[in-house]
């Protein structure tokens, strides 16, 4: 499948725009024109609601059994605290291995070979139960031997082809789990490739993951993008040479710039969650946001593209508004330097059971 014609889903991951829209559902067209001026900071992002609490955070420091510890390094795990990201030390996938997925990609991908790619907008599924079945096989138990009781729940080959269309926009990816009550999820982004600044390395922006702010999913976007200019002179480099990794949350903010070479840029990616914790997605809906309760399966099958044209028949567990004050360039200054406390990100202004449901039954 291409996505080229689905503009605000291109913009929603982090795919440079393309000009052509004719594809768009209705729906979609008028999600651009929202997200056009989410982007311009036109849109009132705060509709005017009866009441407002504030909501406490349903988890704490002690709930998980090692606190909230994410690796069991104790000195990489101050650094993926503070920071949002650290790089594992040494090689992770020995040549073998790298030389298997490589291959098991290049010989088997189904579409088309220009941009960036990541399969889980693919909707071929044999190819995505396959490809998992690989990089489970190979990356398998790494989560064991970095992170403190992490579960894997998505693998993905992550593709950057030669030319000048396969730029990540700065993007932090969707809430995996429920980061408004204070849950984490991580990737191991694994290099097959030596990856450098010819041919499209990562780009991570250092305590982007402290931003606090609503949900993000289904045509909700986190709104601190606006700022571009400063986050992309924030964003400090990730070279990997082939079979290294870096661990960052997915709260954090980051992009890679084209693939200059004449070569593919490979990686693969396994995403954790706490084990025994649930999975969710969020979708905003014209009179709030819905919040879905889901599993590995969900992102085995779904891609943004359908997801944006309907909404998932998985049950809703939450309905409810987010308000998103002090959006301004001051206070991304402020919270990426640390000299503003960041304020908790579960402490939202929430309207739970305020909003009628909009699911498409
Ligand atoms: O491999 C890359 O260039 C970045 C991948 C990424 O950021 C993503 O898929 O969200």
């Amino acid at each position: 499948m291409s996505i080229s014609g689905d503009e605000p889903i291109r913009r929603e991951i982090g795919l440079r725009p393309t000009t052509n829209t004719r594809h768009l559902p209705v729906e979609a067209s008028r999600w651009l024109k929202r997200d056009e001026l989410i982007m311009r900071g036109q849109f009132e992002t705060s509709p005017q609601s009866p009441e407002t609490e504030w909501v406490p955070s349903v988890r704490s420091r002690d709930q998980w059994p090692d606190g909230d510890r994410v690796l069991n390094d104790p000195a990489l795990d101050e650094v993926l605290r503070r920071e949002g990201w650290v790089r594992l030390p040494g090689i992770q996938l020995d040549s073998d291995s790298c030389a298997r997925l490589r291959g098991f990609f290049l010989d088997r991908f189904p579409a088309d070979r220009t941009g960036f790619h990541n399969d889980f907008f693919l909707p071929d599924l044999t190819f995505r139960r396959e490809a998992s079945k690989v990089m489970h096989e190979e990356m398998g138990g790494m989560e064991r031997t970095w992170m403190s009781g992490f579960t894997p729940f998505l693998y993905t080959y992550l593709a950057k082809f030669s030319g000048d269309r396969s730029t990540l926009e700065e993007h932090r990816d969707w809430m995996y789990v429920d980061e408004l009550s204070g849950d984490r999820s991580y990737i191991i982004y694994v290099a097959l490739d030596d990856a450098t600044d010819s041919n499209g390395m990562v780009r991570v922006v250092p305590r982007s993951h402290l931003l606090p702010g609503g949900p993000c999913g289904t045509k909700a976007i986190w709104p601190w993008l606006r700022f571009r200019d400063e986050l992309r002179a924030r964003s400090v480099a990730v070279p990997l040479k082939a079979g290294e990794a870096a661990i960052w949350d997915n709260r954090l903010i980051h992009m890679s710039f084209d693939n200059n070479s004449a070569t593919p840029r490979l990686a693969v990616g396994m995403w954790c969650h706490r084990s025994g914790g649930s999975l969710v997605h969020f979708a905003r809906t014209e009179s709030g946001y819905l919040q879905f309760d889901v599993d590995e399966q969900f992102f085995l099958e779904e891609t943004p593209a359908l997801l944006y044209s309907r909404n998932p028949s998985r049950p809703v567990t939450r309905n409810f508004e987010c308000q998103l004050d002090g959006i301004e360039e001051e206070a991304l200054r402020g919270l990426l330097d640390g000299t503003t406390q960041t304020p908790p990100v579960e402490m939202l202004h929430d309207l739970v059971d305020e909003i009628e449901t909009a699911t498409d039954e």
